[in-house]
């Protein structure tokens, strides 16, 4: 069976046989997971939600079979709402238990969890709901101050398949979360192996963010094979430090992998060492995983805590280039083991191995899960590169994806003809196999993690009524690695503008904070490249001078 949907691209039938018979893909699904989890163990501890300040009162504890027994009470009541398999449901939770309850009771029936970051406001999650034809918006509240009910009526109002607002905590006008849960009902057409699991998100390179089909099987392989990777099993407790919803954290190994282990998952309200580090203490935490803005703030802050770190086993660094510097640091300040990943929602993963060399693991981004992780390191023309060359990065594989999610034009140029990823990283193989990312080729910045695509910066930009063209470029900044220079050409005759103008344009269009420029420049016109194009290397190069110390 070919599992091409009309949405996306599936996997050729010889690739599933293939990826079936080599034993990566385990004809499991997620709801089935949990379930022989919570058979087997019923009462060990499964997420432990600290409540929003750790420490004080509201820690909850579910133990697996809670989950589970919750998650078949939420599934019967989607379905109560008309929520059925296929459906898609915009996730927007922040780090709660609540979160898991949701994404398995969807994963139950089959409806689709389409992942939001917690940061996404008015311009992402419209395009999610509009885009996936949403049939439903799982919110908090009140998150950081933002009221997610306000966005969430205006939301509604615009896209006429999104029925149903679900709110944790209190829900204004819209459907509390607490009052969804009915008597479980037996569910006989839930998913297949084979069948979509949900969307995850594209850090993205275009106007729009992509969506990224993942079916059961394939991330199921890659939970495990990162499991037995970064020495996760029963005994393992894994905080969750970033976002939930972020490919990293979820998966790497992440909570779905604590959870497919019958480990224990934590839930920090908060990466920052004041929160989490007396959760690593009290909870035993293990294992965790961050982006490096965060391991240099951690290990900054590990000397002088107070705090007993030292069930901490392993620290995964990854989402953006950890520098050979930062990483010499992690296992003296920290007392734990360091872990490279190199990562992608699309699929392909990287790990260093917990036994590499030493050097290795301060000197490379890893190497991939599985054996059959196809990788391709080619000159602008596709053509391989000799061994030890510095290239694209393309990549094939039993957990990446062929396609996005409706998306046939810009599939076309995202995937070569015989379904590798074009990755846009540009990378070098090392004798060893491990890669060691050199830099990028996609039209993106990355942001201490946080992926901000050009295009779409640019769009909102030039809704501006002063302006005539914009062009969003990385610039080096010591902490995050890149931040975000956006240079803007006026049109001739327009009233000046300055800088907190432009910013604040885009903020007031409901863009996620991480992706408002940090600095804005003016310039009367573009350089440009041979055939005309903007040179954005020449402008990237304009603004690291600039920010230079004068020498
Ligand atoms: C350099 N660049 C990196 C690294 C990701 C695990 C870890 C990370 C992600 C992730 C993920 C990098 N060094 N160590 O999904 O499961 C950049 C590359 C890559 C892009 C993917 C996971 N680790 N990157 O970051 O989908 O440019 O996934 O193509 O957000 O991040 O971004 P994203």
């Amino acid at each position: 069976q070919h599992t091409t949907t009309q949405d996306a691209p599936g996997y050729p039938a010889e690739y599933a046989e293939r990826y079936r018979a080599a034993g990566y893909w385990r004809g499991e699904t997620f709801g089935q997971m949990l379930r022989d989890r919570a058979a087997a163990h019923p009462d060990r501890t499964a997420i432990v939600d600290p409540g929003p300040e750790p420490g004080g009162e509201g820690r909850r504890a579910w133990t697996y079979g809670e989950l589970d027994a919750r998650a078949d009470r939420l599934a019967a009541g989607f379905l109560e709402h008309g929520i059925t398999k296929g459906d898609r449901v915009v996730l927007q939770l922040p780090n709660t238990a609540e979160f898991f309850e949701v994404v398995f009771a969807l994963f139950r029936i089959g409806a689709l969890p389409v992942f939001a970051l917690p940061a996404h406001r008015e311009s992402e999650i419209r395009h999610f709901c509009a885009f996936t034809e949403a049939v439903a918006y799982v919110i908090p509240d009140v998150e950081a101050g933002f009221d997610h009910r306000a966005l969430a009526s205006k939301i509604r109002a615009e896209v006429d398949t999104l029925r149903h607002v679900f709110v944790v905590g209190d829900p204004g006008e819209h459907t509390a979360l607490r009052d969804v849960a009915r008597e479980p009902v037996e569910i006989t057409d839930g998913p297949r192996p084979d069948d979509l699991a949900f969307l995850q998100l594209s850090g993205g390179s275009t106007g729009v963010p992509k969506l990224i089909p993942r079916t059961h099987d394939d991330y199921i392989y890659s939970l495990w094979g990162s499991n037995e990777l970064c020495a996760v099993d029963e005994h393992s407790v894994y905080l969750c430090a970033l976002p939930a919803a972020h490919n990293f954290p979820l998966s790497s190994p992440g909570t779905l992998g604590a959870l497919y282990a019958g480990a224990r998952v934590v839930l920090a309200p908060r990466p920052s060492p004041d929160v989490a580090f007396p959760l690593i203490e009290r909870e035993g935490v293990t294992i965790t995983g961050l982006v490096p803005p965060l391991a240099l703030v951690w290990t900054e802050a590990a000397a002088a805590t107070p705090h007993d770190l030292s069930t901490l086993d392993v620290l995964l660094v990854g989402g953006a280039k950890f520098s050979e510097e930062a990483a010499r640091r992690v296992t003296p300040a920290l007392g734990c083991r360091l872990q490279q990943v190199f990562g992608m929602a699309e699929g392909l993963v990287n790990y260093t191995r917990l036994d590499d060399p030493y050097e290795t693991v301060v000197t490379t981004q890893g190497r991939p899960i599985s054996p059959d992780d196809e990788i391709r390191v080619v000159d602008d023309e596709d053509n391989d590169l000799p061994a030890g060359g510095t290239g694209h990065l393309l990549t094939r594989g039993p957990y990446t994806i062929r396609g996005y999610w409706r998306a046939p034009e810009h599939n076309a140029t995202a995937f070569t003809a015989d379904g590798f990823y074009r990755t846009g990283d540009i990378v070098r193989r090392t004798e060893t196999g491990h890669l060691v990312v050199e830099g990028r080729a996609k039209d993106q910045i990355n942001r201490g993690g946080e992926k901000v695509a050009a295009e779409e910066i640019e769009n909102h930009i030039l809704a501006h009524p002063s302006v005539h063209d914009a062009a969003v470029v990385s610039m080096p900044d010591d902490y995050l690695g890149e931040r975000t220079c956006a240079y803007v050409v006026l049109r001739e005759g327009a009233d000046p503008v300055k800088s907190l103008a432009i910013k604040k344009f885009v903020r007031e269009r409901g863009l996620a904070s991480y992706k408002v420029p940090d600095r804005v420049e003016f310039v009367e016109e573009f350089p440009q490249t041979g055939i005309g194009k903007v040179s954005k290397k020449d402008l990237r190069a304009a603004i690291a001078a600039r920010l230079a110390p004068a020498q």
